[in-house]
């Protein structure tokens, strides 16, 4: 079976964990969000696209969701001691090691999505890992802020996630770059040859929603002729994991599993799994022609996020175009 995941960080990395378990023997293709990437005292670096990485290859910080397990921290400690900035991104020593490579390799003229087979070279994810496109994507969120002339200031998507812990009023989000972003090699072709395409329960503004935006990927998941199945990332009103929720307001969005589902719309979805507490307010989902089914989306444990993953294989086969 071909399967194809367009996903985030923290939340799509678990979610392929359970998948990975679920049907062992399956072909996973990633598509991996590159638009949190950041240069950062010089170097590349690819949260998303480590985070899946580390997670699948067993060297993620288990607790953390990102960086790596048995981290130490020198450099950044002497970083601290000459006030170098920015100081609000932690980048642990073992981490490091990741975007010095990558970095050398861009630098030598690689593209990412080379570079990223390289890596995974080492990780053995168990899954291609693909970037969702060669070119330089970075997104951007416009913020409010009384003190700049405009009354608002864009800033890179990780000062305000990680930097402002997005304090601040979301007015806009913006990918940088997009317009002329073009798909990496292997990522239409993937879509366009897999038995079924799964959004998991990753961010639907700054991980799906981006790569969706990446020219020629929105419309090649509307073509394909696998069916297209969707995991909340809302549970009862809330985000899972997160800050989904202020990135959702920014562009109109509730934040329920429900309006989620109607953002992307039956033009992508063919089915959509809520977890059990939103059971009740599925109709409008259903109604919009989107199969709906309720199951427990709590990523508990491998086990029990395995169980997700089979859940939205039988109904990817149920919706099959
Ligand atoms: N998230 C944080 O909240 N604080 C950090 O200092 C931080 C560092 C970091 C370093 C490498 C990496 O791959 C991820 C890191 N993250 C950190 C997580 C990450 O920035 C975001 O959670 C994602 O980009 C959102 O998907």
């Amino acid at each position: 079976m071909r399967i194809v995941v367009l996903a985030g960080g923290i939340g799509g990395a678990r979610f392929l964990l359970g998948l990975r378990a679920a049907v062992p023997g399956a072909d996973i293709t990633v598509i991996g969000n590159t638009g949190d990437d950041v240069t950062l005292f010089g170097l590349r670096v690819c949260p998303d696209l480590d985070t899946v990485m580390y997670t699948l290859g067993g060297g993620i910080h288990p607790q953390q969701g990102w960086g790596r397990a048995d981290e130490r921290f020198t450099v950044r400690d002497e970083l601290l001691e000459y006030g170098a900035k920015p100081q609000w991104f932690t980048l642990g020593d073992r981490d490091l090691a990741t975007h010095i490579v990558r970095t050398q390799m861009l630098h030598a003229g690689q593209p990412l999505s080379v570079v990223t087979a390289a890596l995974c070279e080492r990780w053995q994810p168990g899954v291609q890992l693909l970037p969702m496109s060669d070119d330089t994507v970075e997104t951007h969120v416009l913020i409010e802020d009384p003190d700049a002339v405009a009354g608002s200031k864009l800033i890179h998507f990780q000062q305000y996630w990680v930097g402002l812990q997005a304090r601040p009023t979301a007015l806009e989000i913006r990918a940088v770059g997009i317009e002329n972003a073009k798909p990496a090699p292997g990522v239409l072709d993937a879509i366009a040859a897999a038995d079924v395409i799964l959004f998991p329960p990753s961010n639907p503004v700054v991980s799906v929603g981006t790569i969706l935006a990446v020219p020629g990927v929105k419309e090649a998941v509307m073509a394909a002729a696998a069916p297209v199945v969707g995991l909340s990332p809302i549970i009862g009103g809330r985000p899972v994991r997160g800050m989904a929720d202020k990135v959702l307001t920014a562009i109109g969005v509730e934040t329920t599993a429900t309006a989620v589902a109607l953002h992307y719309g039956r033009e992508l979805l063919d089915g959509w799994l809520v977890d059990v507490v939103d059971a009740e307010d599925a109709e409008p989902v259903r109604a919009a022609g989107i199969r709906c089914l309720a199951v427990p989306l709590m990523m508990s444990s491998v086990a029990a996020t395995a169980e997700m993953a089979e859940a939205a294989l039988r109904l990817a086969d149920e919706v099959k175009r």
